[in-house]
């Protein structure tokens, strides 16, 4: 694919990292000290058979600079892909605030964002049921501004002392470093098992929202409560959201696991793929906004991680858009070493005292020094603000900054007392002066002991579908887990909070839900503490739901950039063929032409047509629908292809959108008769028996639903 119109796309961020960019087309080979290489193919030896030479300093500096060539992988979210962008606001918003990205719609900031899993290595699959990290940089005119969320809205845990474990428990366990990318074992549901304030995170996390279709169809959540502050010093609590412009949407378990092995960089190529070919995917930024004496109006508290605020309670004000237009040139220059950091906000913009969110302020500048191996991080290309950096910071390891002049502390009188400090209206950044006064105590606030009611609103907002989801997944991990008393504890726990969702789990497990009768949920409880001030009590009976935390709700927005494969060898029908491509490009899905073998496929009219894939090749996994044309020997050759049929037989599985035209209602005949009966007659499926004029449109319906789930046994 042409990288010409990724590379026309620039903003002042991506001209400013021009500097460091390098292209080697044309130029003769050099060491890294610019001498010109005369043969780069053989060390040099005493003789051709050697010994090598220590002398041989073009194999030294090769080599050495190979061994070196890794660093530390992120202890969380070392997964990902990322994408170059903008942000532009609607309107100007100098009641909320005064960051100036959110003052001036006429402003394109810069954005660079980096989308992860959180468990798995880099090499992981995309595919894990896991939570997506959701990591923006704005790099505004005041400065660098991280928005470092993720594509679920509320966390695990509610304390940063609890992360450590957390991550123990759900990565790899220790001594066999098994399972990757995977929360279904012992450790995890152990920990969680114990830790009842991850509940209604472990509702999310088993719902399909682990598994999303693209990082371009997720939500995306700053998690935390912050704060936006106006020019007049009026701060008010909000909460960040990203909506996705192409809807929300999942792939199925049994499909991600498919994927995993097909294509464990689907998620990846995905966005890649879709802005290279300049469907760009975009996001609307909003906040839930709460008046400072709000505060405490709600019925949880608005610094605990583990809650969100209902959208019935507190609507979205949307602020603007983010659009992603341009590849990365380099995944390790820009990907790897790109470093969020809650800390990098601008004026307008600060904290809430949740515990979570202050624990990471400082975790994630401790970590890049490990990771990026020293303090002069910020001047890596893809880290660098487009705001001007002046301060008597020096040296360290990699320093590239010349810092010139002899100072290098404030005050000073030598240079004028320069760098000077900025007076607010300057545009120094002042935090909010909240007052504090209380006494210093270890302890977590009775105001977060609710951690059922919410798990439970979840669930009640789920549609059927999306609960036997829920089920199925929770029936999977604990599956998978040995210790018989942590599943048991487990189902105590989702006990509390919805006894159906409790009593399926554990007939998928064979077991009856034991009683809470006198159990201690919460054994995240401090050695002096009374455990009676930390039990929780279980969801109320009058939990109500919220329609914003169901995937089945919002409004289907078109086919754009949906991946769909025709099936075909030589001599598909031209007639049929031609009139489903020019429906399907008229709507901007993406068309894969999936034939026996690669190369050219001969249409019923004599034409050539490029064959994108062959069986072997690809997957229906890899795909949102299949449609299957006519023609006589093109249908009577994939009748003979056992993957042909099986590739009909996973999409209707998965819930796909299947048309057929002509004989090739006959392939789908097929796989119907090879375990799928109810295919025919499935909604969903479309086939027409003469050339089906009307298919293309029903088909491109059938697409927009994205899956149909009628298919599909349901448990709730
Ligand atoms: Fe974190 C990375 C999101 C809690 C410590 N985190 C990291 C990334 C995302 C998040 C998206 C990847 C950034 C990138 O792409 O480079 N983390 C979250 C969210 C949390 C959260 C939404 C809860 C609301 N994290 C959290 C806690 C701690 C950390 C409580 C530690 C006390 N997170 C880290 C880290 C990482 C990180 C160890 C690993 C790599 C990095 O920071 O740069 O510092």
């Amino acid at each position: 694919m042409s990288t010409e119109q990724n590379k026309t796309n620039t903003n002042a961020k991506l001209d400013e990292l021009d500097m460091n960019r390098e292209d080697s087309s044309g130029q003769f080979l050099t060491t890294n000290q610019g001498l010109r290489v005369n043969d780069d193919q053989n060390s040099l030896k005493a003789g051709p058979r050697g010994a090598t030479l220590l002398e041989d300093f073009i194999l030294r500096e090769k080599i050495t600079h190979f061994d070196h060539e890794r660093i530390p992988e992120r202890i969380v979210h070392a997964r990902g892909a990322a994408a170059h962008g903008y942000f532009q606001a609607y309107e100007p918003q100098p009641e909320l605030t005064k960051a100036k990205f959110l003052l001036d719609p006429s402003v394109q900031t810069p954005v660079f964002v980096r989308f992860s899993t959180v468990a798995g290595s880099r090499g992981s699959t995309d595919l894990a049921r896991d939570v997506r990290g959701f990591a923006v940089k704005f790099y505004t005119e005041e400065g660098n501004f991280d928005l470092v969320g993720n594509n679920i809205p509320v966390f695990f845990i509610q304390d940063a002392i609890k992360f450590p474990d957390l991550i123990h428990a759900v990565k790899p366990e220790p001594n066999n470093e098994i399972p990757q990318a995977a929360s279904a074992h012992d450790t995890f549901w152990d920990f969680i098992s114990l830790t009842p304030e991850s509940m209604h995170m472990v509702m999310w996390v088993m719902s399909d929202r682990a598994i999303p279709r693209s990082y371009r169809m997720m939500e995306g959540f700053g998690v935390h409560t912050f704060r936006l502050i106006n020019a007049n010093g009026k701060s008010r609590f909000v909460k960040f959201h990203w909506k996705p412009l192409l809807g929300v949407h999942s792939v199925v378990w049994d499909e991600a696991q498919l994927i995993s092995g097909r294509d464990p960089d689907f998620h990846r190529r995905d966005l890649w793929d879709a802005i290279e070919g300049g469907a760009y995917p975009e996001w609307e930024l909003g906040v839930q906004v709460v008046e400072e004496e709000d505060e405490h109006k709600f019925d949880f508290d608005l610094l605990d991680s583990t809650k969100l605020i209902p959208e019935e309670l507190v609507p979205i004000v949307r602020l603007g858009k983010m659009t992603l237009n341009r590849n990365p040139d380099n995944y390790f220059a820009e990907t790897e070493q790109v470093a969020f950091h809650l800390g990098h906000v601008v004026p307008g913009i600060d904290f809430s005292n949740d515990p979570l969110l202050q624990g990471r302020l400082f975790s994630y500048t401790d970590t890049q020094l490990k990771r990026l191996g020293g303090p002069n991080f910020h001047e890596i290309p893809i880290n660098r603000p487009i705001a001007p950096v002046h301060n008597g910071q020096r040296d360290g390891h990699m320093r590239q900054t010349i810092n010139v002049g002899r100072t290098s502390y404030g005050p000073n009188a030598i240079n004028g007392d320069s760098p000077a400090q900025a007076t607010e209206a300057e545009g120094g950044f002042v935090s909010h002066a909240e007052r504090i006064d209380a006494n210093k105590v270890r302890a977590r606030s009775k105001s977060f002991m609710d951690h059922y009611n919410q798990a439970k609103l979840f669930w009640n907002s789920q549609s059927p579908t999306e609960k036997t989801h829920i089920v199925k997944a929770l029936r999977f991990e604990l599956g998978k887990v040995v210790v018989e008393d942590i599943r048991k504890r487990m189902l105590i726990h989702l006990s509390q909070i919805d006894t159906t969702l409790a009593t399926l789990v554990g007939e998928g497990l064979g077991l009856e839900v034991p009683s809470a009768e006198g159990v201690q949920l919460n054994k995240s409880v401090p050695a002096d503490a009374n455990p009676a001030d930390y039990q929780s009590e279980p969801a109320k009976s009058t939990v109500g739901s919220s329609a914003a935390l169901s995937m089945a709700h919002p409004p289907k927005k078109g086919i754009k950039t949906r991946q769909v494969a025709i099936l075909a060898a030589d001599g598909v029908d031209a007639t049929q063929l031609k009139s489903m491509m020019n429906a399907l490009s008229a709507e901007k899905a993406i068309i894969g032409i999936v034939a026996p073998r690669v190369g050219m496929l001969k249409t019923s009219g004599g034409e050539t047509i490029k064959i994108d894939a062959s069986l072997q090749t690809t997957a229906s996994v890899l795909f949102d629908a299949v449609y299957v044309p006519g023609g006589q020997s093109s249908v009577k050759s994939l009748l003979q292809e056992p993957d042909a049929i099986r590739f009909i037989h996973e999409a209707f599985m998965h819930c796909k959108a299947l048309a057929a035209t002509g004989e090739g209602a006959d392939l789908l005949q097929a796989a119907a008769n090879g375990g799928a009966e109810s295919l025919l007659s499935s909604e969903g499926v479309i086939t027409s028996s003469d050339t089906g004029s009307e298919v293309p449109q029903k088909f491109i319906d059938a697409i927009e639903q994205h899956r149909f789930w009628s298919r599909e046994k349901k448990l709730v």
